[in-house]
This record gives structure tokens, sequence and C-alpha cells, in this order.
């Protein structure tokens, strides 16, 4: 089999405890064993100026972020990624595998919050210099379920989960309005479904859009 369309950036999103980490982990490995070159990444984070970020952004409560100063922490650190870890990566012809991108700044940020889908949408576009994702998995599941499942985990990132379950409605709305707006590049998955369900469905997405048997 090889890639039609290579290299590839695959971006997963999804609300807290919808299953991306571990979505993750399976492609990688499954990517692995067909000998792509392939990497993951997280966002925030994934650069020592992206951690510096994600460490500030998730102690937010010692001191006030407005709106626009959170976006543009967000896209600081994606811009980084950017630059120093992804785009090198696929230049190299890696399959880049992106734990959040931008649909969680225009979901979170820019719908959720209500900064605006638009003009979050623009902020996204400069910081990542047009960079689109070649295919997007949105995992949909109803919030009140994917926090139980991060409830049961050791998490460090608490600072938007404790926001309420109207918030994460929200959210979950958004990224329903996303994957309407994008079918040609977003993949809505039932998360719901066993871990392994999900894992196939994401797998026959990824084999029927982006790889070609030869
Ligand atoms: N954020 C933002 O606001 N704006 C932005 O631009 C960006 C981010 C980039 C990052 O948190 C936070 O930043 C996030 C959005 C915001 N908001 N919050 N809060 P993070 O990086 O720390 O975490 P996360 O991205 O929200 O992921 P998560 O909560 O760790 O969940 P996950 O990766 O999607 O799920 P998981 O770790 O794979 O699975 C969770 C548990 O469920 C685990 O025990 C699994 O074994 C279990 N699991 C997984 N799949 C299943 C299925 N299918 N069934 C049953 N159980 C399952």
């Amino acid at each position: 089999m090889t890639l039609k369309n290579h290299p590839l950036l695959i971006t997963f999103e999804g609300g807290e405890g919808a299953g991306k980490s571990t979505l993750i982990e399976h492609l990688l490995a499954r990517f692995e064993k067909l000998n792509y070159q392939v990497m993951k990444t997280r966002e925030p984070g994934g650069t020592l100026l992206g951690e510096q970020v994600r460490n500030l952004l998730l102690h937010q409560d010692k001191y006030p972020i407005g709106s626009i100063s959170e976006i543009l922490l967000f896209l600081t650190s994606r811009s980084q990624q950017i630059q120093e870890v992804i785009k090198p990566h696929l230049d190299k012809g890696y399959v880049v595998l992106c734990d959040r991108y931008n649909d969680s700044t225009i979901a979170y940020q820019g719908i959720a919050r209500g900064v605006g889908q638009r003009l979050t949408q623009e902020l996204c576009t400069l910081a990542c210099n047009y960079l689109e994702p070649d295919l997007t998995f949105v995992l949909d599941l109803d919030p009140k379920v994917g926090l139980n499942r991060t409830q049961k985990m050791e998490k460090e990132w608490d600072r938007l989960e404790s926001l309420d379950l109207t918030f994460h409605e929200k959210v979950r709305g958004a990224y329903l309005k996303l994957a309407k707006e994008k079918p040609n590049r977003i993949v809505l998955i039932d998360a719901s479904l066993p871990a392994q369900a999900v894992i196939e469905q994401c797998w026959q997405a990824i084999e029927k859009r982006l790889l070609v048997r030869t």
C-alpha cells in the first residue's frame, strides 16, 4: 500500500475524554507497521516555547488571561510547533498525527467562548501560515461521558475541564457545525463506540481517502 497524498497532516479533535490520545497511539503503531515515517504531536506543547505556553495556560487560576490573550497563547504554541516540528517533518515526507489543531481554537475560543468564528479562523490562518490538515477526525461524544472518563485519570489540565457542562456542550455543538461546514476534510466519528471500533473506522477512512493499494 502506498500513500496517495504523501506527506500527510492528520489532526484529531473532540471534547475532553473523547479518546484522541488512545486513537493516535493505535494509528501511529499501524503506520509504523506499514513502514511509514510517522510522528505524533500535541497542542499546546511540542516545543520548548510551546511547553512554557502550556504551563502558562494550565495555571490560569493564578492570574487572569483574557479571551484574546488565550487565543494568542494557543496560537503562539501552534505557530512555533509548525515551524520547529510539523513543517520540517512534512518536508521529509512524514505522516504527522496532531492531537488538536485549529479546529480546537475555533470550537473552544471562537465559538464556545464567543470570540467569533471568523476572527478566530483568520488568526489561525495567520498563525499556521495556511497549513491545513489533509484529514481531521472529530470524535463526537456526550460531554458527560467524556468528563466522566477523564475524572478517572490523573489529569494535569483542569482549567477548561472545570468549566460548566454548558460550555462543553457548546464545544460539542461547535465541532458538529465545523464537521458540517467542511465535509471534505472532517470525518465525524461516534466516540461512544468501543475504542477498537473507533480505531477501525478511522483507519478505514485513512485508507479510503489517503492510501492506495499497489
Ligand atoms: N484547547 C483550547 O481551548 N484551544 C486550543 O486551541 C487547543 C486546546 C489546542 C488541552 O487539554 C486543553 O486545551 C483542552 C482543550 C484546550 N481542554 N481542556 N480541558 P489536554 O491536551 O490536556 O487534553 P485533551 O486534549 O482534552 O485530551 P484528554 O482529555 O486527555 O482526552 P483524550 O486524549 O481525548 O482521551 P484519551 O486520553 O484517549 O481517553 C480518555 C479515557 O477514556 C482513557 O481512560 C481511555 O482509556 C478511555 N477511552 C478512550 N477511548 C475510549 C472508548 N472508545 N470507550 C471507552 N473509553 C475510552
